[in-house]
């Protein structure tokens, strides 16, 4: 019984300093999925598929980066729309924030691209230490504002948008293409986001 004891006593004071020191996330990995004829490569040469991108270990306060390379398969200009989506925590999506670097979002015919991936860890993420979520780059042959999907983003996808406003996943007015950003919600996240395409045409 005093071993069992002493035992306890070692692994709650090993939990107890991990805990003390630590100040950050753990190891965590999100799965990597593409859509049309966009590819995701670790090397320029697109030798080596990127199926899960692991970002080690990182500190509250600080940024990770990663690089990629994306690779247009088809025979046609692309958009490169990067979202995420199974946050798990759900709650982590508002404090560890996901981008990009990449300005230039359309991507031509068999051309190839660096991209650097950024994970900010906010102060606020304390009692997150665990995480996990999916990283989506999408390969649109229209603009991610298009919802009707037409070529030209203009007020008839704000009417169409606007009969989705608010719904979520399973409901009767529910548009995926209407969540812009993918989180399973329609609202002013994907208002934002339409405005910024309203006007364009793609041709
Ligand atoms: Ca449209
Ligand atoms: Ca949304």
């Amino acid at each position: 019984m005093q071993v069992s004891i002493s035992m306890l006593c070692v692994v709650l004071l090993v939990f107890s300093v991990q805990h003390f020191f630590f100040k950050g996330v753990y190891p965590n990995v999100s799965a990597v999925e593409t859509t049309g004829n966009l590819k995701v490569f670790w090397d320029q040469s697109c030798t080596q598929s990127v199926i899960t991108i692991d970002w080690g270990t990182i500190m509250w306060g600080q940024t990770k980066q990663i690089m990629v390379f994306i690779r247009n398969d088809g025979n046609q200009t692309l958009y490169l729309n990067l979202k995420t989506s199974n946050w798990n925590p759900s709650y982590a999506y508002d404090s560890l924030l996901f981008s990009f670097n990449r300005t230039k979002l359309l991507v031509s015919a068999e051309e190839v691209d660096k991209i650097i991936l950024r994970l900010y860890v906010s102060l606020v993420t304390q009692n997150i230490h665990k995480f996990s979520f999916d990283i989506i780059f999408e390969g649109l042959d229209c603009f991610p504002g298009d919802v009707n999907k037409d070529g030209a983003v203009n007020s008839k996808d704000l009417i169409v948008f606007g009969n989705a406003f608010y719904s979520q996943l399973g409901d009767s007015n529910w548009n995926p293409n209407a969540d812009i950003n993918g989180d399973n919600i329609v609202n002013s996240k994907d208002a934002i986001l339409l405005g910024k395409d309203l006007g364009k045409n793609w041709t």
